[in-house]
């Protein structure tokens, strides 16, 4: 197993690795890997459905995403699915998965199953290498704080996808909630301190007015998409991605109207997040 960085910015590519073939040694390899880079890319895999359980199984524990279908034979793999009629996707947005739980998932193993021409590609964010550039008033002023962590308007019976063509591919529209996370965590691995706060779900400070709140949040988001903290995967047939939830946001390209994208997902369990110390 090589793993070399994917770029300045976020990431790293795993070679010499069969994922439906790996024993513990590299297994744990990869978990220290993840910690360190935050989401991992491979090329060239072979993974049958029944692989790719069987991976995120000997990785660590399962949990279910509530509202994604899916594949037929295994409810523990959700679809991600655009079809060539459609004009959302899923992810097309700055965001973490997740947050909204009381104890977010680790992470996600996301499988290419039938790709577009062209585009298509998902971009990542480093919240780490974001934490430590950020003045350090900046930082003082955000370090205790917490904040509300919300699907409801968007996987919602009145939430964003309802109103759009996703919504009939989405279930779970009663099964929305919310968490408070602190805003600056601690990484469960690595230690590390994190910003923790997402586009998609953060609603608002704890505590503070809807105004201030958004006047932060906005700050804080302009910065992290700068793209000394980014980097872009450019999916092949057999490429797969593990990201760690705490340490990345991700964002799925939306701009190949007209074709199929179709990814398969297994989403891991995580902890409750600690707050920096
Ligand atoms: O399709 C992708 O590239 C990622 C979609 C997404 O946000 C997810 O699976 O959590
Ligand atoms: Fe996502």
């Amino acid at each position: 197993m090589k793993i070399t960085p994917w770029s300045e910015e976020c990431g790293a590519l795993v070679g010499d690795a069969q994922l439906a073939n790996i024993d513990e040694s590299e297994m744990e390899g990869l978990r220290s890997a993840l910690a360190t880079y935050g989401v991992l890319f491979f090329r060239n895999q072979e993974l049958t459905p029944s692989d790719h359980l069987a991976f995120a199984n000997g990785f660590g524990e399962i949990v279910l995403n509530k509202f994604f279908a899916p594949v037929e034979g295994y409810p523990d793999i959700a679809e991600v699915r655009k079809e060539p009629d459609q004009t959302m996707n899923i992810g097309g947005g700055w965001h973490t998965d997740h947050s909204y739980d009381e104890e977010p998932a680790l992470g996600s193993i996301l499988v290419a199953r039938e790709l577009p021409q062209s585009g298509g590609d998902t971009l990542f964010a480093n919240l780490h290498k974001a934490w430590v550039a950020l003045p350090s008033s900046t930082k003082r002023k955000i370090k205790d704080l917490k904040a509300l962590h919300s699907n409801v308007h968007i996987y919602g019976r009145d939430g964003y996808y309802a109103g759009t063509d996703m919504g009939k591919m989405l279930k779970g529209a009663d099964d929305v909630g919310q968490a408070i996370q602190p805003v600056v965590i601690s990484h469960p691995v690595s230690g590390r301190e994190i910003l923790y706060v997402n586009p998609a779900h953060t609603i608002s400070i704890d505590g503070w007015s809807e105004e201030d709140s958004k006047a932060l949040l906005d700050e804080l988001y302009d910065h992290v998409v700068q793209p000394e903290f980014t980097c872009t995967f450019d999916w092949e047939p057999g490429s797969v991605a593990i990201w760690d939830n705490r340490l990345t946001w991700h964002y799925a390209n939306n701009d190949y109207d007209g074709e199929r994208r179709l990814m398969h997902r297994i989403t891991l369990s995580g902890a409750p997040l600690a707050a920096a110390a």
